[in-house]
Protein backbone atom coordinates (compact mmCIF):
# COMPACT_ATOMS: atom_id res chain seq x y z
CA UNK A 1 0.00 0.00 0.00
CA UNK A 2 1.54 3.32 -0.72
CA UNK A 3 1.95 6.00 1.83
CA UNK A 4 2.69 9.49 1.94
CA UNK A 5 4.84 9.34 5.19
CA UNK A 6 7.91 7.15 5.31
CA UNK A 7 7.91 7.31 9.16
CA UNK A 8 5.80 4.16 11.32
CA UNK A 9 3.35 6.37 12.12
CA UNK A 10 1.52 3.79 14.23
CA UNK A 11 4.07 3.68 16.38
CA UNK A 12 4.66 7.45 16.40
CA UNK A 13 0.83 7.75 17.41
CA UNK A 14 1.20 4.82 20.33
CA UNK A 15 4.17 6.28 21.55
CA UNK A 16 1.93 9.71 22.30
CA UNK A 17 -0.68 7.26 23.96
CA UNK A 18 0.91 5.94 25.83
CA UNK A 19 2.32 8.85 28.09
CA UNK A 20 -1.62 9.56 29.10
CA UNK A 21 -2.98 8.45 31.68
CA UNK A 22 -5.58 5.52 30.83
CA UNK A 23 -8.63 7.35 30.99
CA UNK A 24 -7.21 10.43 29.11
CA UNK A 25 -5.46 8.24 26.85
CA UNK A 26 -8.47 6.78 25.19
CA UNK A 27 -10.24 10.21 24.95
CA UNK A 28 -7.16 10.95 23.28
CA UNK A 29 -6.90 8.45 20.86
CA UNK A 30 -10.07 9.14 19.09
CA UNK A 31 -8.76 12.85 18.31
CA UNK A 32 -6.04 11.01 16.37
CA UNK A 33 -6.61 9.17 13.53
CA UNK A 34 -4.01 7.95 10.48
CA UNK A 35 -5.25 7.99 7.61
CA UNK A 36 -6.43 5.29 5.34
CA UNK A 37 -8.58 6.16 2.06
CA UNK A 38 -9.44 2.69 1.08
CA UNK A 39 -12.58 3.12 4.42
CA UNK A 40 -14.44 5.76 5.80
CA UNK A 41 -12.69 6.96 9.16
CA UNK A 42 -14.16 8.69 11.94
CA UNK A 43 -12.77 11.39 14.62
CA UNK A 44 -13.87 12.84 17.43
CA UNK A 45 -14.11 16.38 17.27
CA UNK A 46 -15.82 19.55 18.99
CA UNK A 47 -15.73 17.79 22.30
CA UNK A 48 -14.55 19.52 25.99
CA UNK A 49 -10.77 19.60 26.03
CA UNK A 50 -8.94 16.89 28.18
CA UNK A 51 -7.88 19.41 31.21
CA UNK A 52 -4.75 19.69 31.85
CA UNK A 53 -3.29 18.72 27.87
CA UNK A 54 -2.91 22.27 27.09
CA UNK A 55 -4.73 22.78 24.02
CA UNK A 56 -5.10 25.67 21.49
CA UNK A 57 -8.21 26.92 21.55
CA UNK A 58 -10.07 30.11 22.17
CA UNK A 59 -13.14 30.77 23.99
CA UNK A 60 -16.83 31.36 22.67
CA UNK A 61 -16.27 35.32 23.43
CA UNK A 62 -13.22 35.36 20.89
CA UNK A 63 -15.48 33.33 18.60
CA UNK A 64 -18.33 35.45 18.06
CA UNK A 65 -16.64 39.04 18.88
CA UNK A 66 -13.11 38.76 17.85
CA UNK A 67 -14.00 36.37 14.28
CA UNK A 68 -17.31 36.98 13.30
CA UNK A 69 -19.10 39.88 14.47
CA UNK A 70 -15.75 42.67 15.25
CA UNK A 71 -15.01 42.71 11.68
CA UNK A 72 -17.77 44.15 10.67
CA UNK A 73 -16.97 48.27 9.83
CA UNK A 74 -20.18 49.96 10.06
CA UNK A 75 -21.52 48.94 13.93
CA UNK A 76 -20.27 49.97 16.93
CA UNK A 77 -19.53 46.71 18.70
CA UNK A 78 -19.20 47.21 22.72
CA UNK A 79 -17.85 44.58 24.62
CA UNK A 80 -19.62 44.30 28.10
CA UNK A 81 -16.80 42.91 30.45
CA UNK A 82 -13.02 43.98 31.86
CA UNK A 83 -11.41 45.91 29.33
CA UNK A 84 -8.51 42.82 29.03
CA UNK A 85 -11.49 41.14 27.28
CA UNK A 86 -12.08 43.95 24.93
CA UNK A 87 -8.31 44.74 24.23
CA UNK A 88 -7.71 41.30 23.37
CA UNK A 89 -10.06 41.33 20.54
CA UNK A 90 -9.98 43.72 18.95
CA UNK A 91 -8.18 43.59 15.58
CA UNK A 92 -5.61 41.03 17.04
CA UNK A 93 -6.95 39.40 13.38
CA UNK A 94 -5.85 41.62 11.70
CA UNK A 95 -9.20 42.14 9.94
CA UNK A 96 -9.04 44.65 7.57
CA UNK A 97 -12.12 46.89 6.48
CA UNK A 98 -13.09 50.36 4.65
CA UNK A 99 -15.55 53.00 5.24
CA UNK A 100 -18.16 52.76 2.74
CA UNK A 101 -19.76 56.07 1.56
CA UNK A 102 -21.76 56.58 4.51
CA UNK A 103 -18.89 57.11 6.12
CA UNK A 104 -19.63 54.55 8.97
CA UNK A 105 -16.63 53.00 10.03
CA UNK A 106 -15.38 51.73 13.84
CA UNK A 107 -12.84 49.36 13.35
CA UNK A 108 -9.97 51.94 15.13
CA UNK A 109 -12.01 52.45 18.17
CA UNK A 110 -12.00 49.64 20.98
CA UNK A 111 -15.47 50.48 23.14
CA UNK A 112 -15.89 48.64 26.82
CA UNK A 113 -17.88 49.02 29.75
CA UNK A 114 -14.54 48.29 31.71
CA UNK A 115 -16.51 46.37 34.39
CA UNK A 116 -14.92 47.16 37.90
CA UNK A 117 -15.26 44.77 41.03
CA UNK A 118 -18.40 47.11 42.21
CA UNK A 119 -20.70 46.12 39.00
CA UNK A 120 -19.72 42.77 39.89
CA UNK A 121 -21.55 43.07 43.03
CA UNK A 122 -24.02 45.52 42.53
CA UNK A 123 -24.71 44.56 38.93
CA UNK A 124 -23.73 46.19 35.39
CA UNK A 125 -26.88 46.83 33.45
CA UNK A 126 -26.70 50.29 34.51
CA UNK A 127 -22.89 50.96 33.33
CA UNK A 128 -23.99 49.12 29.55
CA UNK A 129 -27.01 51.27 29.09
CA UNK A 130 -24.56 54.90 29.74
CA UNK A 131 -22.10 53.18 27.33
CA UNK A 132 -24.55 52.61 24.57
CA UNK A 133 -25.61 56.16 25.29
CA UNK A 134 -22.36 57.59 25.09
CA UNK A 135 -21.48 55.69 22.26
CA UNK A 136 -24.43 56.98 20.36
CA UNK A 137 -24.15 60.98 20.97
CA UNK A 138 -20.69 60.62 20.14
CA UNK A 139 -20.56 58.66 16.50
CA UNK A 140 -24.54 58.37 15.91
CA UNK A 141 -24.36 54.82 14.28
CA UNK A 142 -26.92 53.13 12.24
CA UNK A 143 -26.42 49.89 14.76
CA UNK A 144 -24.62 48.62 17.69
CA UNK A 145 -23.90 45.03 19.13
CA UNK A 146 -23.31 44.24 22.70
CA UNK A 147 -21.16 41.43 23.58
CA UNK A 148 -21.08 39.26 26.86
CA UNK A 149 -17.75 38.40 28.57
CA UNK A 150 -17.90 35.57 31.48
CA UNK A 151 -18.50 37.54 34.42
CA UNK A 152 -21.91 39.12 32.66
CA UNK A 153 -23.02 35.27 32.62
CA UNK A 154 -21.93 34.57 36.11
CA UNK A 155 -23.84 37.79 37.61
CA UNK A 156 -26.70 37.74 35.11
CA UNK A 157 -26.66 40.99 33.87
CA UNK A 158 -29.86 41.01 31.02
CA UNK A 159 -27.85 42.59 28.01
CA UNK A 160 -30.88 41.27 25.79
CA UNK A 161 -33.43 43.48 27.92
CA UNK A 162 -31.10 46.32 27.56
CA UNK A 163 -30.35 46.09 24.32
CA UNK A 164 -34.03 45.77 23.30
CA UNK A 165 -35.02 48.74 25.70
CA UNK A 166 -32.27 51.00 24.16
CA UNK A 167 -32.94 50.04 20.95
CA UNK A 168 -36.10 51.67 21.39
CA UNK A 169 -35.18 54.18 23.31
CA UNK A 170 -32.44 55.22 20.62
CA UNK A 171 -34.07 53.77 17.43
CA UNK A 172 -31.72 52.10 16.05
CA UNK A 173 -30.34 47.99 15.97
CA UNK A 174 -28.72 47.26 19.05
CA UNK A 175 -28.12 43.33 18.85
CA UNK A 176 -26.78 41.67 22.13
CA UNK A 177 -25.00 38.40 21.98
CA UNK A 178 -24.41 35.85 24.92
CA UNK A 179 -20.63 35.05 24.24
CA UNK A 180 -19.51 34.39 27.54
CA UNK A 181 -16.27 32.87 27.06
CA UNK A 182 -17.41 29.90 28.76
CA UNK A 183 -20.10 28.78 26.85
CA UNK A 184 -19.62 25.77 24.66
CA UNK A 185 -16.07 24.02 24.24
CA UNK A 186 -14.24 26.28 21.97
CA UNK A 187 -14.28 29.51 19.80
CA UNK A 188 -17.08 27.20 17.78
CA UNK A 189 -20.20 28.11 20.21
CA UNK A 190 -19.17 31.86 19.32
CA UNK A 191 -19.62 31.54 16.15
CA UNK A 192 -22.37 29.32 16.34
CA UNK A 193 -23.99 32.97 18.31
CA UNK A 194 -22.82 35.06 16.27
CA UNK A 195 -24.54 33.63 13.54
CA UNK A 196 -27.71 33.22 15.45
CA UNK A 197 -28.08 37.29 16.24
CA UNK A 198 -27.11 38.23 12.77
CA UNK A 199 -29.73 36.56 10.65
CA UNK A 200 -32.34 37.10 13.24
CA UNK A 201 -32.08 41.00 14.10
CA UNK A 202 -29.52 42.15 10.75
CA UNK A 203 -29.72 39.76 7.69
CA UNK A 204 -32.37 40.17 4.96
CA UNK A 205 -34.09 43.52 5.77
CA UNK A 206 -34.32 45.20 2.67
CA UNK A 207 -35.28 44.11 -0.24
CA UNK A 208 -33.38 45.90 -2.79
CA UNK A 209 -32.78 44.55 -6.10
CA UNK A 210 -29.02 43.44 -7.32
CA UNK A 211 -27.91 44.09 -11.18
CA UNK A 212 -26.40 40.88 -12.72
CA UNK A 213 -24.31 38.32 -10.81
CA UNK A 214 -23.83 38.66 -7.50
CA UNK A 215 -22.60 36.92 -4.23
CA UNK A 216 -22.10 36.80 -0.83
CA UNK A 217 -18.72 35.52 0.23
CA UNK A 218 -19.41 33.84 3.92
CA UNK A 219 -16.52 33.03 6.24
CA UNK A 220 -13.94 35.49 4.79
CA UNK A 221 -12.62 37.38 7.43
CA UNK A 222 -10.43 39.50 5.62
CA UNK A 223 -7.25 38.73 6.65
CA UNK A 224 -4.21 40.80 5.96
CA UNK A 225 -6.89 41.32 2.53
CA UNK A 226 -7.54 38.48 1.07
CA UNK A 227 -11.22 39.21 0.65
CA UNK A 228 -10.01 42.13 -1.79
CA UNK A 229 -7.89 39.35 -3.89
CA UNK A 230 -10.76 37.17 -3.57
CA UNK A 231 -13.61 40.22 -5.07
CA UNK A 232 -10.48 41.59 -7.97
CA UNK A 233 -10.86 37.96 -9.08
CA UNK A 234 -14.58 37.79 -9.23
CA UNK A 235 -14.43 41.48 -9.96
CA UNK A 236 -12.50 40.27 -13.53
CA UNK A 237 -15.13 37.51 -13.89
CA UNK A 238 -18.01 40.08 -14.40
CA UNK A 239 -19.19 38.93 -10.58
CA UNK A 240 -19.80 41.33 -7.86
CA UNK A 241 -19.75 40.53 -4.23
CA UNK A 242 -22.31 41.97 -2.42
CA UNK A 243 -21.81 41.30 1.29
CA UNK A 244 -19.13 39.35 2.69
CA UNK A 245 -19.65 37.98 6.18
CA UNK A 246 -17.63 39.19 7.97
CA UNK A 247 -14.62 40.32 6.72
CA UNK A 248 -14.60 44.13 6.05
CA UNK A 249 -18.19 43.54 6.56
CA UNK A 250 -21.03 46.04 6.40
CA UNK A 251 -24.84 46.47 8.23
CA UNK A 252 -26.31 47.90 5.42
CA UNK A 253 -25.23 45.41 2.72
CA UNK A 254 -25.94 42.32 5.46
CA UNK A 255 -29.75 43.56 5.60
CA UNK A 256 -30.01 43.31 1.28
CA UNK A 257 -27.65 40.32 1.50
CA UNK A 258 -30.20 37.98 0.78
CA UNK A 259 -31.02 39.55 -2.97
CA UNK A 260 -27.63 38.08 -4.15
CA UNK A 261 -27.42 34.78 -6.37
CA UNK A 262 -25.58 32.75 -4.13
CA UNK A 263 -23.51 32.19 -0.99
CA UNK A 264 -20.02 31.44 -1.46
CA UNK A 265 -18.96 29.26 1.95
CA UNK A 266 -15.06 29.73 2.53
CA UNK A 267 -14.69 28.79 6.02
CA UNK A 268 -17.45 26.50 6.70
CA UNK A 269 -17.19 26.17 10.30
CA UNK A 270 -17.87 29.74 11.28
CA UNK A 271 -20.52 30.30 8.88
CA UNK A 272 -22.57 27.25 7.72
CA UNK A 273 -25.18 28.12 9.91
CA UNK A 274 -25.85 31.42 8.11
CA UNK A 275 -25.87 29.71 4.95
CA UNK A 276 -28.14 27.15 5.59
CA UNK A 277 -30.34 29.53 7.35
CA UNK A 278 -29.92 31.52 4.40
CA UNK A 279 -30.89 28.51 2.40
CA UNK A 280 -34.25 27.83 4.27
CA UNK A 281 -35.67 31.26 4.73
CA UNK A 282 -34.89 32.31 1.34
CA UNK A 283 -33.87 29.93 -1.52
CA UNK A 284 -29.97 30.87 -1.70
CA UNK A 285 -28.44 28.03 -2.52
CA UNK A 286 -24.33 27.92 -1.58
CA UNK A 287 -21.82 26.49 -2.86
CA UNK A 288 -18.53 25.59 -0.86
CA UNK A 289 -15.00 27.52 -2.30
CA UNK A 290 -11.52 27.55 -1.27
CA UNK A 291 -9.66 30.58 -2.72
CA UNK A 292 -6.55 29.27 -0.76
CA UNK A 293 -4.13 28.28 -3.74
CA UNK A 294 -3.49 28.62 -7.44
CA UNK A 295 -5.64 25.20 -8.03
CA UNK A 296 -7.96 25.66 -5.87
CA UNK A 297 -9.09 29.50 -6.76
CA UNK A 298 -9.79 28.09 -10.35
CA UNK A 299 -11.72 24.94 -9.01
CA UNK A 300 -13.94 27.43 -7.36
CA UNK A 301 -14.31 29.94 -9.75
CA UNK A 302 -15.09 26.72 -12.06
CA UNK A 303 -17.55 25.77 -9.72
CA UNK A 304 -19.32 29.19 -10.21
CA UNK A 305 -19.26 28.91 -14.20
CA UNK A 306 -21.07 25.21 -13.41
CA UNK A 307 -23.49 27.43 -11.28
CA UNK A 308 -24.61 30.54 -13.58
CA UNK A 309 -24.72 28.54 -16.67
CA UNK A 310 -23.90 31.30 -19.08
CA UNK A 311 -21.46 30.69 -21.95
CA UNK A 312 -20.24 34.24 -22.22
CA UNK A 313 -19.66 34.47 -17.92
CA UNK A 314 -17.67 31.01 -19.18
CA UNK A 315 -15.82 31.96 -21.54
CA UNK A 316 -14.51 34.97 -19.67
CA UNK A 317 -14.12 33.06 -16.30
CA UNK A 318 -11.77 30.50 -18.46
CA UNK A 319 -9.91 34.12 -19.78
CA UNK A 320 -9.06 35.02 -16.01
CA UNK A 321 -8.18 31.43 -14.88
CA UNK A 322 -5.59 30.87 -18.22
CA UNK A 323 -4.02 34.42 -17.31
CA UNK A 324 -3.82 34.53 -13.95
CA UNK A 325 -2.77 30.98 -13.10
CA UNK A 326 0.00 31.41 -15.42
CA UNK A 327 1.53 34.67 -14.15
CA UNK A 328 0.86 33.27 -10.65
CA UNK A 329 2.78 29.98 -11.30
CA UNK A 330 5.76 32.13 -13.15
CA UNK A 331 6.00 33.71 -10.03
CA UNK A 332 5.79 31.01 -7.79
CA UNK A 333 8.49 28.83 -9.92
CA UNK A 334 11.61 30.22 -8.52
CA UNK A 335 10.52 29.79 -4.85
CA UNK A 336 8.56 26.35 -5.78
CA UNK A 337 12.27 25.26 -6.69
CA UNK A 338 13.45 25.33 -3.05
CA UNK A 339 10.57 24.21 -1.41
CA UNK A 340 9.62 21.02 -3.48
CA UNK A 341 9.34 18.44 -1.10
CA UNK A 342 9.51 20.19 2.01
CA UNK A 343 7.38 18.99 4.40
CA UNK A 344 4.07 21.23 6.88
CA UNK A 345 2.50 20.50 9.89
CA UNK A 346 -1.20 22.57 10.08
CA UNK A 347 -3.12 23.12 13.05
CA UNK A 348 -5.68 25.67 12.52
CA UNK A 349 -9.04 27.20 13.04
CA UNK A 350 -12.06 25.79 11.63
CA UNK A 351 -11.04 25.28 7.50
CA UNK A 352 -7.27 26.70 7.05
CA UNK A 353 -5.91 23.26 7.78
CA UNK A 354 -7.45 22.17 4.96
CA UNK A 355 -7.15 25.09 2.40
CA UNK A 356 -3.60 25.33 2.84
CA UNK A 357 -3.13 21.99 1.71
CA UNK A 358 -4.03 23.19 -1.46
CA UNK A 359 -1.44 25.93 -1.39
CA UNK A 360 1.40 24.19 -0.34
CA UNK A 361 0.60 21.55 -3.26
CA UNK A 362 0.89 24.46 -5.53
CA UNK A 363 4.32 25.05 -3.93
CA UNK A 364 5.22 21.04 -4.18
CA UNK A 365 4.89 20.68 -0.42
CA UNK A 366 3.31 18.02 1.62
CA UNK A 367 1.20 18.09 4.22
CA UNK A 368 1.85 15.29 6.68
CA UNK A 369 -0.21 16.26 9.96
CA UNK A 370 -2.88 18.43 10.19
CA UNK A 371 -5.86 19.03 12.64
CA UNK A 372 -8.05 21.73 13.67
CA UNK A 373 -8.44 23.88 16.80
CA UNK A 374 -12.15 23.86 17.09
CA UNK A 375 -14.07 22.16 14.08
CA UNK A 376 -16.85 19.60 14.40
CA UNK A 377 -16.72 16.13 12.79
CA UNK A 378 -18.33 17.50 9.20
CA UNK A 379 -15.62 19.87 8.88
CA UNK A 380 -13.04 16.47 9.16
CA UNK A 381 -15.22 13.89 7.80
CA UNK A 382 -17.61 15.50 5.41
CA UNK A 383 -21.27 16.99 5.61
CA UNK A 384 -22.64 13.23 5.40
CA UNK A 385 -21.95 12.65 8.71
CA UNK A 386 -24.68 15.16 9.57
CA UNK A 387 -26.58 12.91 11.93
CA UNK A 388 -24.47 13.59 15.15
CA UNK A 389 -24.63 17.43 14.10
CA UNK A 390 -28.03 17.79 16.34
CA UNK A 391 -26.48 16.23 19.58
CA UNK A 392 -23.19 17.90 19.58
CA UNK A 393 -22.15 19.90 22.51
CA UNK A 394 -22.68 22.59 20.71
CA UNK A 395 -26.12 22.32 20.27
CA UNK A 396 -26.56 21.09 24.04
CA UNK A 397 -25.45 24.96 24.44
CA UNK A 398 -26.70 26.57 21.73
CA UNK A 399 -29.92 26.20 20.59
CA UNK A 400 -30.21 26.14 16.24
CA UNK A 401 -33.33 29.00 15.19
CA UNK A 402 -36.12 27.62 14.21
CA UNK A 403 -36.10 29.04 10.54
CA UNK A 404 -39.03 28.80 8.23
CA UNK A 405 -39.06 29.65 4.29
CA UNK A 406 -40.49 33.22 4.16
CA UNK A 407 -43.37 33.02 1.30
CA UNK A 408 -42.83 36.61 0.70
CA UNK A 409 -39.51 36.27 -0.24
CA UNK A 410 -38.21 32.88 -0.55
CA UNK A 411 -36.87 33.69 -4.38
CA UNK A 412 -35.61 29.82 -5.81
CA UNK A 413 -32.43 31.30 -7.73
CA UNK A 414 -32.47 27.88 -10.29
CA UNK A 415 -34.99 25.62 -11.11
CA UNK A 416 -35.05 22.58 -8.75
CA UNK A 417 -34.24 19.80 -11.05
CA UNK A 418 -30.90 21.66 -12.09
CA UNK A 419 -29.71 22.16 -8.66
CA UNK A 420 -30.49 18.98 -7.88
CA UNK A 421 -27.81 17.72 -10.75
CA UNK A 422 -25.63 20.51 -9.22
CA UNK A 423 -26.13 18.81 -5.95
CA UNK A 424 -24.75 15.38 -7.44
CA UNK A 425 -22.62 16.96 -8.92
CA UNK A 426 -21.12 17.99 -6.05
CA UNK A 427 -21.15 21.74 -6.82
CA UNK A 428 -23.88 22.73 -4.38
CA UNK A 429 -24.72 22.25 -0.93
CA UNK A 430 -21.62 19.82 -0.46
CA UNK A 431 -18.35 19.49 1.76
CA UNK A 432 -16.39 16.53 1.65
CA UNK A 433 -14.15 17.23 4.28
CA UNK A 434 -10.34 17.78 5.19
CA UNK A 435 -9.56 13.90 5.68
CA UNK A 436 -10.52 12.71 2.19
CA UNK A 437 -7.89 15.38 0.88
CA UNK A 438 -5.21 13.67 2.74
CA UNK A 439 -2.95 10.70 1.79
CA UNK A 440 -2.42 7.39 3.29
CA UNK A 441 -0.17 7.33 6.23
CA UNK A 442 -0.51 10.94 6.83
CA UNK A 443 -1.83 11.99 10.50
CA UNK A 444 -5.07 13.83 11.29
CA UNK A 445 -5.23 15.34 15.13
CA UNK A 446 -8.14 16.81 16.29
CA UNK A 447 -8.05 19.83 19.07
CA UNK A 448 -3.76 18.83 19.63
CA UNK A 449 -1.83 19.50 22.87
CA UNK A 450 1.01 21.03 23.47
CA UNK A 451 3.13 17.52 24.14
CA UNK A 452 1.52 16.05 20.98
CA UNK A 453 2.79 18.92 18.72
CA UNK A 454 6.13 18.68 20.50
CA UNK A 455 6.45 15.47 20.17
CA UNK A 456 5.54 14.93 16.56
CA UNK A 457 7.49 17.78 15.50
CA UNK A 458 10.43 15.42 17.44
CA UNK A 459 9.75 12.07 15.97
CA UNK A 460 8.35 13.76 12.24
CA UNK A 461 10.75 16.75 11.75
CA UNK A 462 8.57 19.26 9.73
CA UNK A 463 10.07 22.04 7.88
CA UNK A 464 6.99 24.26 8.88
CA UNK A 465 4.49 24.56 11.17
CA UNK A 466 1.31 26.68 10.42
CA UNK A 467 -0.64 27.67 13.37
CA UNK A 468 -1.82 30.03 15.78
CA UNK A 469 -0.59 32.35 18.80
CA UNK A 470 -0.53 30.21 21.77
CA UNK A 471 1.84 27.64 20.15
CA UNK A 472 3.88 30.27 17.74
CA UNK A 473 6.53 30.60 19.97
CA UNK A 474 7.01 26.90 20.96
CA UNK A 475 7.44 26.24 17.78
CA UNK A 476 9.78 28.73 17.37
CA UNK A 477 12.12 27.74 20.09
CA UNK A 478 11.85 24.35 18.98
CA UNK A 479 14.07 25.73 15.55
CA UNK A 480 11.53 24.94 13.22
CA UNK A 481 9.62 27.85 11.52
CA UNK A 482 6.27 28.91 11.98
CA UNK A 483 3.32 31.09 10.53
CA UNK A 484 0.51 31.53 12.14
CA UNK A 485 -2.23 31.33 10.17
CA UNK A 486 -5.16 32.68 11.76
CA UNK A 487 -3.93 36.24 11.50
CA UNK A 488 -1.10 35.79 9.05
CA UNK A 489 1.30 37.43 11.47
CA UNK A 490 2.57 40.87 9.37
CA UNK A 491 1.38 39.68 6.35
CA UNK A 492 -0.95 38.63 3.52
CA UNK A 493 -3.17 38.54 1.24
CA UNK A 494 -2.37 34.47 0.80
CA UNK A 495 -6.10 33.88 -0.74
CA UNK A 496 -6.48 33.89 -4.52
CA UNK A 497 -3.23 34.04 -7.16
CA UNK A 498 -1.90 36.98 -5.96
CA UNK A 499 -2.07 35.88 -2.52
CA UNK A 500 -0.50 32.30 -3.10
CA UNK A 501 2.89 34.39 -4.49
CA UNK A 502 2.78 36.48 -1.18
CA UNK A 503 2.82 32.66 0.39
CA UNK A 504 4.75 31.51 -1.52
CA UNK A 505 7.98 34.28 -1.59
CA UNK A 506 7.19 33.84 2.64
CA UNK A 507 7.82 30.45 3.10
CA UNK A 508 10.49 30.38 1.20
CA UNK A 509 11.84 33.20 3.28
CA UNK A 510 10.66 31.34 6.49
CA UNK A 511 12.23 27.60 5.41
CA UNK A 512 15.44 28.39 3.59
CA UNK A 513 16.78 30.96 6.38
CA UNK A 514 19.78 29.48 8.09
CA UNK A 515 18.92 31.42 11.69
CA UNK A 516 16.71 28.15 12.43
CA UNK A 517 19.72 26.42 13.18
CA UNK A 518 21.36 28.52 15.43
CA UNK A 519 18.21 28.55 18.02
CA UNK A 520 18.84 26.45 20.86
CA UNK A 521 16.30 25.91 23.46
CA UNK A 522 18.29 26.77 26.87
CA UNK A 523 17.36 23.49 28.15
CA UNK A 524 19.29 21.70 25.20
CA UNK A 525 22.16 22.56 26.42
CA UNK A 526 21.36 22.04 30.49
CA UNK A 527 20.18 18.14 31.00
CA UNK A 528 19.12 19.24 34.20
CA UNK A 529 16.25 21.39 32.99
CA UNK A 530 16.02 18.66 30.06
CA UNK A 531 15.22 15.72 32.46
CA UNK A 532 12.51 18.22 34.14
CA UNK A 533 10.74 19.12 30.96
CA UNK A 534 10.71 16.10 28.79
CA UNK A 535 8.66 13.25 29.16
CA UNK A 536 10.45 10.12 27.47
C1 LIG B 1 -9.02 33.25 19.43
C2 LIG B 1 -9.04 33.68 18.00
C3 LIG B 1 -8.74 32.54 17.09
C4 LIG B 1 -7.48 31.78 17.39
C5 LIG B 1 -6.25 32.56 17.29
C6 LIG B 1 -4.96 31.79 17.41
C7 LIG B 1 -8.71 33.04 15.65
O1 LIG B 1 -9.58 32.22 19.76
O2 LIG B 1 -8.46 33.96 20.21
O3 LIG B 1 -4.90 30.65 17.92
O4 LIG B 1 -3.95 32.35 16.98
O5 LIG B 1 -9.26 32.37 14.83
O6 LIG B 1 -8.10 34.06 15.39
O7 LIG B 1 -9.81 31.65 17.13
Amino acid sequence: KRRDIDFDIEDVVENIIRVYPTKVAKKRRKHIVVRDPSEPQEIEANVRTVPGIITQRGCCFAGCKGVVIGPIVDMIHIVHGPIGCSYYSWMTRRNQGVPREDGHYYLEYCFSTDMQEDNIIFGGEKKLRAAIREAYEIFKPKAISIHATCPVGLIGDDIHTVAKEMSKELGIDIVAFSCEGYRGVSQSAGHHIANNGLFEHIVGKDDIELDGYTVNCLGEYNIGGDAWEIERILDRCGIKVASTFSGNGSYTEYRRAHMANVNLVQCHRSINYMAEMMETKFGIPWIKVNFIGVKATSKSLRKLAAFFEDDALTEQIEKVIEEEERAAEEAIAPYRERLEGKTAFLFVGGSRAHHYQDLFRDLGMKTIVAGYEFAHRDDYEGRDVLPYIKVDADSRNIPELDVEPDPERFKPRKDPEKLKKLKEMGIVDTYEGMMKDMGSGTLVVDDISHFELEYLMKELKPDIVCSGIKDKYVIQKMGVPSKQLHNYDYSGPFAGYKGAVNFAKEIDMLINNPSWSFAKAPWEASPLIKGALIIE
